[in-house]
């Protein structure tokens, strides 16, 4: 009997995509919204780009390209929708990416009906991931990626040496992509790579992540800046870094510029994520700060400790205690909404507005970089709320 299950799955595959999402009522900090769902996980992925649905050569009704998970996300908004760039993690280890839309960009979310198709540069990338999307003022948006290859420097019998760097391609519409040169830097390596939006006296301005050495050394060096004057052959001459790992912080063992930063009145704002180093490995997480508006390497508020940490479900998957963030998206009427994946295996929206998250850089403490100088500052919040307590006659102890 030849397998008779695709229109069942097929049913199940439609009410996934229509469910609706709800705000996760168990989670409050007053900063963002979680959500009860993941917004785009492998069952999202159409039923064809993973079957052979024809029963003469697939009787049986077999996964034929099996997919591992969807996640890291570029996000931008166009014509009023909001568009995903998703890394779609194959079985077989290789990512590609795919387009995923939604109207409100909380749920409904569709792929379009076939993957990005990337031209290839004259070297081949073995795998391409986390791209950033930028809107840029010269007209075109960018999606900057992390293309990878073995090291061509790898010592014989060695296949797991390999060489990250940022490969770039520019767009209209997300349809139709041209691949331009990998960037070059005075860094062996590179990854997270983010295009600022605007030129800064008359150049592109790149946000980049020194490293040397084997890419998972974790001996990235912090987020850097460097100009540029031509993104179709695009050369940073110069890196320097500016917002710095730090001992024992959320970003010890390495950070990362995360999505394009949003400009707002009191400054550029930025998320990134920090990676720490724990008896259960590498731990993810993300984290926001803000720079100058007329010098966007200058950091001028930095909020201690994790924005957003992977939670409950979140906490597993194939890279587990993730939490990794490249997609940000504002909305006209000031909503923002934050694409963190889990784990490096599904996507989740977490939702905010620009204010609120101006008002959590500003207002949150900075690090305070010791036991006794951070429960100085908890002091002080107790004292201040137990004299405006007090103000309001309210119960003192
Ligand atoms: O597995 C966690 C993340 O590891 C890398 O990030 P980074 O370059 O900061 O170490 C990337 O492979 C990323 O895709 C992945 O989510």
């Amino acid at each position: 009997m030849p397998f008779s299950g695709f229109a069942s799955l097929k049913a199940a595959h439609e009410r996934l995509l229509k469910r609706r999402n709800r705000v996760d009522r168990s989670f409050h900090n007053g900063i963002y919204q979680r959500f009860a769902h993941p917004v785009v996980t492998r069952e999202h992925l159409p039923l064809e780009w993973r079957y052979d649905l024809d029963p003469a050569s697939n009787p049986r009704g077999l996964e034929r390209l099996g997919i591992g998970g969807t996640y890291n996300s570029g996000a931008i908004e166009l014509d009023g929708r909001v568009l995903l760039v998703v890394r779609v993690e194959g079985v077989d280890r290789k990512s590609f990416f795919a387009v995923a839309e939604s109207k409100n960009g909380i749920d409904g979310f569709r792929f379009w009906d076939q993957p990005v198709v990337m031209p290839e540069t004259a070297r081949p990338d073995t795998n391409v991931y986390d791209m950033r999307l930028t809107r840029h003022q010269d007209g075109w948006i960018y999606g900057l990626f992390c293309s990878e290859r073995p090291d061509p420097k790898a010592r014989a019998g060695d296949l797991s040496a390999a060489e990250a760097q940022c490969g770039i391609a520019r767009t209209r519409d997300l349809r139709t992509w041209e691949r331009l040169a990998d960037l070059r830097t005075p860094s062996p390596q590179q990854r997270n790579v983010v295009l600022h939006p605007e030129f800064v006296d008359g150049k592109y301005l790149l946000y980049t992540r020194p490293q040397d050495g084997f890419i998972d050394a974790g001996s990235g060096g912090g987020i850097g800046w460097g100009l540029c004057d031509d993104m179709a052959q695009a050369v940073v001459k110069k890196e320097q870094v500016f917002e710095r790992r730090a001992y024992h912080t959320i970003k010890e063992v390495k950070n990362g510029q995360g999505a394009p930063p949003i400009r707002t009145r009191q400054g550029w704002l930025h998320v990134g994520h920090g990676v720490r180093g724990c008896a259960a490995g590498l731990r993810y997480t993300a984290y926001a700060f803000m720079t100058a508006l007329d010098e966007p390497w200058k950091v001028i508020a930095a909020p201690g400790g994790h924005l957003i940490a992977p939670l409950g479900a979140e906490r597993l998957g194939d890279v587990s205690n993730v939490v990794f963030i490249n997609g940000m998206v504002a909305r006209k009427d000031g909503e923002l909404l934050l694409y963190y994946a889990s784990s490096d295996t599904r996507q989740h929206v977490a939702r905010t507005s620009v204010e609120t998250l101006v008002d959590y850089c500003l207002n949150t403490p900075p690090d305070a970089g010791r036991s006794a100088a951070c429960v100085q500052q908890r002091l002080e919040l107790i004292a201040r709320n137990r004299a405006y307590l007090g103000k309001k006659g309210g119960r003192r102890k």
